[in-house]
């Protein structure tokens, strides 16, 4: 029977599958897995559910020249997190949870872009402090989204449900950058730069995938090409926005205002970033729903199961 390690708490019925189905174990901490975890979860488990924050580095398979692993089946779309050439050199497969991520990511986006355009976080710190006057026509004005643009930064899943969501719902005109051209069933217009898009949209949504290759794609330059009135969403990675750039970009009212629910160093998010009125901070919420969670648990088991049965993997990264 495969061996299989589930380095968080998961949903009930995601666990009780693992149970009933493999020879689990489910660490019972929320943290991140030190480098010692790491290296027993890949010597003595046939396959091991990482997810965000477990660094599966060069260096973390180095240490385990023979490993039991077979499979990293990663619990969330992204990993980053994972030295995939490595695991590969390892004889160790990698899966991911696409598909199962999508919708409830692209929600937060949205929501993100409503409170940050709308001042949302600003009026609920308002009127918890007590501070609320009244109402009168002119308080705290913020920008209307229906028929505004927004820029897609990266035109995968993500953020071609953002875009959906964006067209359908708000009548907004979308236009995007993204490594290949997509064939959409909405208009939308392929910027030749990031920079052109950042110039030209009123809310810019980032939804590309996290690593070195997107690390600082948002920088300081792509920050000043943004209109004054416009408006920054990262539902990505942290790292892929220079969080620096943004503050300073943010404190000097360069560009309206931001919605993060990720950030660079998680889960610190910066003093400077905490101190402002115009940006939106969440706790990295972008599936935080149970049938979600579910969802993607399952989907990790269903890559088990196909290892345990010697099927083609169903979602290989
Ligand atoms: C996950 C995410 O919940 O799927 C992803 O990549 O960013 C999330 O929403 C979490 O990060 C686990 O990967």
């Amino acid at each position: 029977m495969i061996r299989l390690l589930l380095s968080r708490p998961l949903p009930a019925a995601v666990e009780d599958r693992a149970r009933a189905e493999f020879d689990t174990e489910i660490r019972a901490l929320n943290t991140p897995m030190s480098a010692d975890e790491m290296r027993r979860a890949l010597a003595e488990f046939d396959a091991v559910m990482p997810t965000l924050g477990d660094a599966f580095s060069a260096e973390v398979f180095g240490h385990v020249p023979r490993p039991r692993c077979r499979l990293l089946a990663n619990f969330g779309v992204g990993y980053d997190h994972i030295d995939v050439d490595a695991a590969r050199s390892a004889g160790i497969a990698v899966t991911n949870t696409p598909g199962a991520v999508t919708d409830a990511t692209a929600d937060i986006a949205m929501m993100l872009m409503l409170m940050s355009a709308r001042r949302a976080g600003e009026g609920e710190r308002l009127v918890r402090a007590g501070g609320w006057a009244g109402w009168h026509p002119t308080q705290m004005l913020g920008m209307h989204l229906t028929d505004r643009t927004v820029g897609i930064v990266g035109m995968g899943r993500i953020g071609q449900a953002v875009a959906r969501r964006c067209h359908f719902g708000f009548a907004m005109e979308v236009r995007y950058v993204s490594r290949s051209a997509k064939t959409l069933d909405f208009p939308a217009n392929r910027e030749g730069s990031l920079t052109a898009l950042a110039a030209a949209v009123d809310v810019l949504v980032i939804a590309v995938p996290g690593g070195p290759e997107t690390r600082h794609l948002i920088d300081a330059g792509v920050l000043a090409a943004m209109q004054p009135g416009a408006h920054l969403v990262n539902v990505a990675r942290g790292d892929v926005v220079d969080e620096a750039a943004l503050i300073a970009a943010l404190e000097a009212g360069r560009i309206a205002g931001a919605g993060l629910d990720v950030y660079e160093h998680e889960p610190e998010v910066p003093a400077a970033l905490r101190a402002l009125e115009n940006v939106t901070l969440l706790p990295h919420l972008g599936t935080a729903a149970l049938d979600v969670r579910e969802g993607m648990g399952m989907m990790v088991l269903d890559n088990v199961a196909a290892l345990a049965a010697g099927q083609p993997l169903p979602n290989p990264v």
